[in-house]
């Protein structure tokens, strides 16, 4: 990998994927998108990894998508490329992705942390969707995801007017998760994932999915997706070693079958 460093098992179950170009801020070149796809599609398929952490490190997230790749590109051109597809198999990762961004998260790069699942974010996170600044908007779910996440007012402002927010202002939004120091950034992102990492990774991937459904449905159609995972959960190994552990009063040994 050229622009991205990967750790499949920075610590048990627990992979991560750094961003790595920091003397462009992380912008998100074609080539570096076209890596973080074929690592998440790895990760997938690896039963020894139960969650992903996506971060750019301590000084920054993403600045965004290169513009200097895209500046002279046409519409053909864009349509040609189709980055979307790339960005579509990103949210199709069935495992649990935390960003954890430090510094900036524009444009693109707030895209990226929005697809992913939570959010932990620095005392020095900044986010935003300048696109307005440079005669473009959001072109990778900014306008659909912001606004899902903090409400329409909020979102038209910074959309049209390309304003930064803080991470206080982004956690009382409903952006993020939490708030830590930026040097303890990828420590208290761990304690998340630790958490997460700890369950049944087949209710994970199931509460997973019927989560992200309530986007694609209304509260009815999102009900009968849920009670269907739910029920699903009941074929698995792990719910009735969960169960039994209860029952038993000892900790639950999940195997994700
Ligand atoms: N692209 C390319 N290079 C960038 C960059 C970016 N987005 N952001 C920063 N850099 C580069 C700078 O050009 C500079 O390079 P050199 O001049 O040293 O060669 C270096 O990183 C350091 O940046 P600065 O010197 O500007 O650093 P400052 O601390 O002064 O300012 C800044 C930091 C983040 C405020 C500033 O760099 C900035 O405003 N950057 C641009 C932010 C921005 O407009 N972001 C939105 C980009 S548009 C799509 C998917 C996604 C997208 C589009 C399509 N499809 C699926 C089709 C997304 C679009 C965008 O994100």
């Amino acid at each position: 990998m050229e622009f991205i460093k990967v750790n499949k098992q920075h610590e048990k179950f627990i992979a991560l994927i750094e961003l790595n170009r920091p003397k462009e801020l992380n912008a998100l070149n074609r080539e570096l998108m076209l890596e973080i796809r074929d690592t998440l599609r790895e990760l997938d398929e690896d039963d020894t990894v139960r969650v992903i952490i996506l971060t750019g490190g301590q000084k920054v997230f993403a600045a965004g998508a290169d513009i200097k790749q895209m500046a002279t590109a046409t519409a053909i051109d864009m349509l040609n490329i189709d980055q979307f597809s790339t960005w579509d198999q990103i949210k199709k990762t069935k495992k649990p992705i935390i960003a954890a961004v430090s510094g900036f998260a524009l444009g693109g790069g707030c895209e990226l942390a929005m697809t992913c699942d939570m959010i932990v974010a620095s005392d020095t996170a900044k986010f935003g969707q300048p696109e307005i600044k440079i005669g473009t908007m959001p072109g990778a779910g900014g306008t659909q995801r912001l606004t899902r996440a903090v409400g329409k007012v909020m979102a038209m402002e910074l959309v049209l007017t390309g304003r930064f927010i803080s991470a206080e202002e982004a956690l009382s939004a409903g952006l993020i998760n939490k708030i830590v120091p930026a040097e303890l950034l990828l420590d208290e992102t761990l304690k998340l994932a630790r958490l997460i990492a700890a369950q049944s990774p087949v209710a994970v991937k199931l509460a997973k999915e019927a989560v992200n459904n309530t986007f694609n449905s209304t509260l009815d159609e999102g009900l009968i997706f849920e009670r269907k995972n739910f029920y699903l959960t009941f074929a698995s190994e792990d719910q009735k070693e969960g169960m039994a552990a209860f029952v038993e009063k000892r900790v639950p040994v999940f195997k994700g079958k």
